[in-house]
């Protein structure tokens, strides 16, 4: 299965597509881990990309669309792939269709994660003291919901009109959240 998780920092993307991913058999494809890992390995991509998370910034598209079409490129997403933090932009939305048409292989669905602003506020203050993630700032977070709103909402109109968005009810435990996303996706399975 072909599938994007959406949804706006601390809505839980990370934690329930690991989840699904693994229920799927597929890769999970995380761009802000892909990106970490960059960051953590000194490499040039990372460099470019640590000055924009830093500041709650979005990484360059070009730089974004490249290393996801060379991860998509991969072996392992023969059977699908999850993707989860990209697209973040109507250009990677554009992007990434284009890509998978010349692939013969079109998304199915995109899960969009609900979850109101007070609770993402209050999810990633808690990984900030766990995690200490240099990102996790009240500051910073503040800047990343506002270019969520501006920069990755548009998407959901996107993907709506497509008829691929499904929504899924982001408050609860995180086994309640698996479970309702698993029912939305066997509804797509069985279409
Ligand atoms: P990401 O790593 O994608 O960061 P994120 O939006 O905060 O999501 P994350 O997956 O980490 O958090 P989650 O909601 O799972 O991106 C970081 C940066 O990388 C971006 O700001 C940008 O600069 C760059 N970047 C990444 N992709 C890009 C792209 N496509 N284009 C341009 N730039 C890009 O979880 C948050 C917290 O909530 C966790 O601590 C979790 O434990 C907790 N949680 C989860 N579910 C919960 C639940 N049900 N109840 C309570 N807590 C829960």
């Amino acid at each position: 299965m072909r599938l994007v998780l959406l949804g706006p920092p601390g809505a839980g993307k990370g934690t329930q597509a690991e989840r699904l991913a693994e229920d799927l058999g597929v890769p999970h494809i995380s761009t802000g881990d892909l990106f970490r890992a960059h960051v953590e390995a000194g490499s040039e991509l990372g460099r470019e990309a640590q000055q924009f998370m830093d500041q709650g910034q979005l990484v360059p598209d070009r730089v974004v669309n490249r290393m996801v079409a060379e991860r998509l490129g991969a072996q392992d997403t023969a059977p699908g792939f999850l993707l989860d933090g990209y697209p973040r932009t109507l250009a990677q939305g554009e992007v990434l269709e284009a890509e998978l048409a010349g692939r013969g292989a079109p998304l199915q669905a995109v899960l969009r994660l609900v979850v109101p602003e007070e609770e993402l506020v209050r999810r990633i203050l808690a990984r900030a003291e766990q995690e200490g993630r240099a990102d996790d700032t009240e500051d910073v977070l503040r800047k990343r919901l506002a270019v969520y709103h501006e920069e990755t909402e548009p998407l959901e109109a996107f993907y709506r009109q497509r008829g691929l968005l499904l929504d899924v009810d982001g408050i609860g435990s995180v086994d309640e959240i698996t479970a309702r996303a698993r029912e939305r996706l066997r509804e797509v399975a069985e279409a």
